[in-house]
């Protein structure tokens, strides 16, 4: 294995043009990009409720993406630590929401928080689907 190797974690749930986005900016940080997928046991357990699409799904279209070199399921927030060495990860990326949050793995590897896109989110996508987007078009166009 050559090249430097990019590791992020998410849920990708309801897949938009954010996680496109973010995912490709981490792959132009280096020469592999592994992504963590979070199972829906793992959302459950932080959020109380489980993601629309189920794991294998998120995993399926994560996996599909020009950018993306492998794929893993990340089921524990405690396992941070061990992702990154198995993965042998010599950069962690996460979206700026994150901030601060990953600095602990600076021992390890090269920590970066990307900038989110903003206006759009799964949980905003959520609304827009029971509510319309006419709103929320304008600003999506932007992206
Ligand atoms: N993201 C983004 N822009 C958005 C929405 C999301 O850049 N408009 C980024 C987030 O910052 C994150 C990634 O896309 O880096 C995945 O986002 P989510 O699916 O919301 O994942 P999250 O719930 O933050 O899960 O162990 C950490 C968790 O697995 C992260």
């Amino acid at each position: 294995m050559s090249g430097k190797r990019v590791v992020t974690f998410g849920t990708f749930d309801l897949f938009h043009i954010g996680h496109l986005h973010i995912l490709e900016r981490a792959r132009a940080l280096g020469d592999v990009l592994v992504v963590g997928v979070s199972s829906d046991e793992l959302n459950f357990s932080k959020k109380g409720r489980y993601p629309v699409y189920p794991t294998r799904h998120r995993i399926e279209i994560v996996q599909a993406l020009r950018c993306v070199d492998e794929v893993f399921t990340e089921e524990s927030l405690e396992q941070k630590r061990e992702y990154l060495l198995h993965h042998c990860a010599d950069i962690l990326v996460m979206g700026d929401d994150w901030s601060g949050r990953f600095d602990e793995f600076m021992d390890i590897c090269e920590v970066v928080y990307l900038p989110r896109t903003p206006v759009i989110s799964s949980s905003e996508i959520k609304v827009v689907c029971q509510y319309g987007r006419d709103d929320l078009k304008a600003r999506w166009d932007t992206l």
